[in-house]
């Protein structure tokens, strides 16, 4: 494990709210338990539970809302969050969040988001690279320390935002997340996730603010094929977007598009097994894509939610691939190549695993 905590690391599939700390969640919860808006001792065995099926987990999410739909929460989470994935060598983050409206205390999404923003700038343990048109520049990227942790030096995290549409908004509400997005292209906003409970909602109900993304230049990636839905995830393959999430349900057609059009797939071992999108790790997809050598990258999810953590990802495909350190240095450094911030920060990336090849072995 000290090993794969070493390996620098690349994050694409990160949810925030997902990613809460455990002891911060359970803190939130008490306090909120104090002041009477929730029953502690309802929500404490909810936290606690490990094992959850897909229905259970979303359940959690609208609990997890409660407690973390305020300005200062939102801050804090993704302070600490950007901080956790730091502190395991996580070199790129691209940390994805659906922006929040709650009348009740005057929060709009772009409040919400502009909570994100100052959780990122409050991060202290580590340099947070964020701002593509001003940390990008050469100047300043030549300044900032390379991640680096057995020299001593600061370490430094690439931090971009995807914002989500969540299953449950209408074509309006998604739209208005896009046109946010764009306008907080500058801070480091480069896409748009697809995300919320499988069983909920309809492609057609989204695809409208997904092509105006597109068109306006934002990436876009997909949960698709976590439930079955042989007809969205054909519909979600046709659309081709840049990555897709998760593909456990995928029949034979699906993976032939998927290969021919080669989709990049976001792989959340822990996740898939904890909530049975797939039964066994014997036969996750994982084993077919890496053997055919297909893009893909190993992704926490909601680590948070599921225990885990992106070093323990790799240790759970070493162990259930049986991949050695070499395959599973390439497979970290693979994932430069599926990132959506721009060829600048891959030619960095590239340099700190070029750096870390020689202290690995
Ligand atoms: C689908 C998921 C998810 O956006 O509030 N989310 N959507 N499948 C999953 N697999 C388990 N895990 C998380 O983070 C939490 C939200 O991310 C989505 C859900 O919409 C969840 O409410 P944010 O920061």
């Amino acid at each position: 494990m000290e090993w794969c905590v070493s390996l620098p690391k690349v994050e694409l599939h990160a949810h925030l709210n997902g990613s809460i700390r455990g002891s911060t969640l359970f803190e939130l919860a008490r306090v909120l338990g104090e002041k009477g808006v929730i029953v502690f001792s309802d929500v404490e065995h909810v936290i606690l539970k490990n094992d959850r099926s897909l229905t259970e987990v979303f359940k959690l999410f609208d609990l997890i809302h409660i407690l973390t739909t305020d300005h200062t929460t939102v801050k804090r989470i993704t302070q600490e969050v950007i901080e956790d994935f730091a502190s395991e060598n996580v070199v790129y983050l691209e940390l994805r969040t659906t922006p929040k409206r709650n009348d009740s205390i005057g929060m709009t999404k772009r409040s919400y988001m502009e909570a994100v923003m100052e959780g990122l700038r409050a991060v202290s343990t580590v340099d947070v690279a964020f701002a593509p048109h001003n940390v990008d520049a050469g100047s300043l990227r030549e300044s900032l320390p390379i991640n680096d942790a057995c020299d001593g030096k600061r370490k430094k995290i690439y931090v971009r935002l995807l914002l989500s549409i969540d299953r449950r908004e209408s074509t309006a509400a998604a739209m208005e997340t896009v046109k946010l997005a764009l306008e907080m292209r500058d801070l480091g906003v480069l896409g748009i996730d697809l995300s919320g409970n499988p069983v909920v909602g309809e492609w057609m109900t989204y695809l409208p603010a997904l092509e105006f993304a597109r068109e306006h230049g934002l990436y876009v990636t997909l949960h698709c094929g976590e439930v079955p839905n042989p007809k969205e995830i054909q519909a979600m393959l046709d659309f081709i977007p840049q990555r897709v999430g998760h593909a456990c349900y995928f029949e034979e057609d699906d993976w032939k598009k998927l290969k021919h059009y080669n989709i990049p797939v976001e792989i959340c071992l822990t996740s898939n097994i904890v909530t049975a999108s797939v039964s066994s790790l014997d036969v996750h997809h994982f084993a077919d894509l890496y053997n055919a050598k297909h893009p893909i990258v190993l992704c926490t999810d909601d680590a948070g939610v599921f225990s885990t953590s992106l070093s323990n990802e790799y240790k759970v495909a070493a162990s259930a691939f049986g991949l050695g350190k070499r395959e599973m240095f390439q497979l970290a450094k693979n994932a430069i190549e599926f990132i959506f911030a721009d060829d600048g920060v891959k030619q960095d990336l590239r340099k700190i695993f070029d750096l870390a090849t020689k202290k690995l072995d």
